[in-house]
């Protein structure tokens, strides 16, 4: 059985059946998947450290876990030839794999069989709870992909928050009760931290060692590496967070980087937890009465909705979705991107976080960095990459529909019914990174008025031949059709004129 670093799950279907006493596990860190792009140095050695703890929990079963460390001299450097290498060793009948949840890594297993010359069996992934044919048979023949219909889906599949038929409190969708801006509050409870064991110590080494020029910094280090701990940041977050979790989604402050998020989609995308037990974990909650109604149909909805809904766009659009580009748009990604050196108070809030902690919360990356890329025009692939590369729970069959299809809008909407495009009114009603910026939020154009808001219109502007056929943007477009020529004139002045400084790398 050959296991992949996001497949640290017991339940696995490649070990599904297997048998310590014939079976032989192989386990890989190769340089080709940690450098297919600049990865954060936190998400890099996540992952190494948790595959590094899996392959002790399987010998611990009394499995025989071949496993080759990224510094080997021996290591090839790729899946491929660590798999043939094994092979030529073992001379195995066969080898049993899961699908990988990455399609460039998919197709590189379905040349193993010929390559190595013994069958390659490959099972489906059931850690995810609609597989891609369903997901595929769901969107056949319907005109528009919505979200919220698939997850009512899922909800009846499931089984989770429902009365018989009914959704638990006549309503699927408790949205209108959260997204509340939010205040400081020095009594909020701590996420989980977990202090580096010696295998975490001997990763953290090998990855400053290895990857000197990645972002950030191994110094931050705190994730859970083992299932055990990964269990116990879940049941903090269930207890501490998630009676709250609606209220505070949308939400941004600057001394308050997580709020009530989870904190979780770095275990649940690599294999430490299982998403259903977690919902049913966030049911349990609520059936307690430990946690209210429109927290727990939050949590659960991003859980068995979105993230299971963005994997099937994922595989339905697959290959070709990352390089969809519907604005044109080729502007390079700014120097700040990897400094959060920027005047943009927000940007640079989010910017910084994420590279401390590889990590920003959804709307962060929404409607700070992932609106401020669109607005300026900056070329999606590289944006992609960006994202790809800076949080830790980055896998391109999550981040590329989450970059390309929801922020950015490349792929003309197919997935988004409209771009999540905002001035910086926006930032400024749900968060309080205005209060400390060196623009002012409330100033439409000239040197000292809040790019975002030129940036926007601007952006309306150039897209109309695109956009304004959009009816969620009907009232958008008659605004900007009613106001006079002069307002319009300075509003496309006042954004050029700082596109003119990005391009020319000036401090923004
Ligand atoms: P919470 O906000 O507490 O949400 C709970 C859980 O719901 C998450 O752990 C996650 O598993 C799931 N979830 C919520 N929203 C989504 C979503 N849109 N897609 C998939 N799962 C979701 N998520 C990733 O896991 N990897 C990525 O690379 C990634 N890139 C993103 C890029 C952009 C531009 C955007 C807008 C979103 C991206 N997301 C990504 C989705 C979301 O931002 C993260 O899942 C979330 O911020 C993780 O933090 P959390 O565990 O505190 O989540
Ligand atoms: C992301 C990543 C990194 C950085 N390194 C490894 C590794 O050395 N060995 C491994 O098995 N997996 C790694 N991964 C995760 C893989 O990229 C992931 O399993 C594939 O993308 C399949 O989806
Ligand atoms: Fe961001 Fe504009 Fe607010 Fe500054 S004023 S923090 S740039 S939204």
């Amino acid at each position: 059985m050959f296991v992949l670093g996001d497949q640290l799950s017991p339940s696995l279907s490649s070990l599904d059946g297997a048998d310590p006493a014939q079976d032989v596990i192989l386990m890989c860190e190769v340089m080709e998947e940690a450098s297919y792009v600049h990865h954060h140095k936190l998400k890099i050695a996540l992952i190494l450290s948790a595959m590094r703890h899996f392959s002790e929990e399987l010998r611990e079963q009394g499995f025989d876990v071949h496993y080759m460390s990224l510094d080997s001299p021996d290591n090839s450097g790729s899946f491929t030839g660590e798999l043939k290498r094994a092979v030529s060793d073992m001379k195995p009948q066969r080898v049993i794999v899961t699908e990988a949840a990455e399609w460039r890594v998919l197709q590189a297993m379905g040349t193993w069989e010929v390559g190595i010359g013994i069958p390659v069996e490959i099972r489906v992934d059931n850690r995810f709870l609609c597989s891609k044919f369903e997901f595929q048979d769901w969107a056949r023949g319907r005109r528009s992909l919505t979200m919220e219909y698939f997850y009512r889906d899922m909800r009846r599949r499931t089984g989770l928050l429902m009365n018989g038929n009914n959704p638990e409190g006549g309503r699927w969708n408790f949205d209108a009760e959260n997204r509340k801006p939010a205040k400081p509050d020095l009594f909020r409870p701590k996420h989980a931290k977990f202090d580096p064991d010696k295998t975490t110590r001997d990763v953290l080494n090998l990855v400053e060692r290895t990857f000197p020029k990645n972002i950030g910094s191994t110094a931050n280090f705190s994730f859970a590496v083992t299932r055990a701990d990964a269990e116990e940041a879940a049941r903090t977050f269930v207890k501490e967070f998630l009676p709250n979790f609606g209220e505070t989604q949308d939400a941004m402050l600057s001394e308050d980087p997580f709020l009530n998020h989870a904190l979780l989609s770095f275990y649940i995308n690599i294999g430490l937890l299982d998403p259903l037990a977690l919902c049913r974990q966030a049911e349990r909650a609520y059936i307690e009465g430990e946690a209210p109604l429109n927290a727990v149909e939050g949590f659960i909805r991003q859980i068995i909705g979105w993230r299971e809904y963005i994997r099937g766009i994922y595989w339905l659009k697959m290959p070709g979705y990352e390089h969809s580009n519907v604005f044109k748009a080729d502007r390079p990604l700014p120097g700040f991107f990897w400094s959060g050196d920027t005047n943009m108070a927000c940007v640079s809030q989010v910017i910084t976080q994420t590279i401390d902690y590889a990590y920003a919360h959804h709307i962060q990356r929404l409607m700070v960095v992932g609106n401020f890329s669109m607005l300026a025009g900056l070329d999606p692939h590289a944006v992609h990459e960006w994202y790809l590369s800076v949080y830790a729970d980055a896998f391109e069959w999550v981040e590329l529909p989450n970059v390309i299809g929801m922020s950015q809008f490349a792929d003309g909407g197919f997935m988004a019914s409209k771009p999540y495009a905002a001035s910086g009114a926006y930032i400024s009603r749900m968060s309080d990174y205005c209060d400390g910026c060196r623009y002012d939020v409330s100033k439409k154009t000239g040197e000292d008025a809040c790019p975002f808001n030129a940036l926007y219109w601007d952006f309306i502007d150039r897209n109309t031949a695109i956009l304004s056929k959009n009816h969620r943007l009907a009232q958008v477009y008659s605004t900007w059709r009613r106001m006079d020529e002069d307002k319009r004139q300075s509003y496309r002045k006042s954004a050029s004129s700082f596109l003119t400084k990005l391009g020319r790398r000036e401090r923004v």
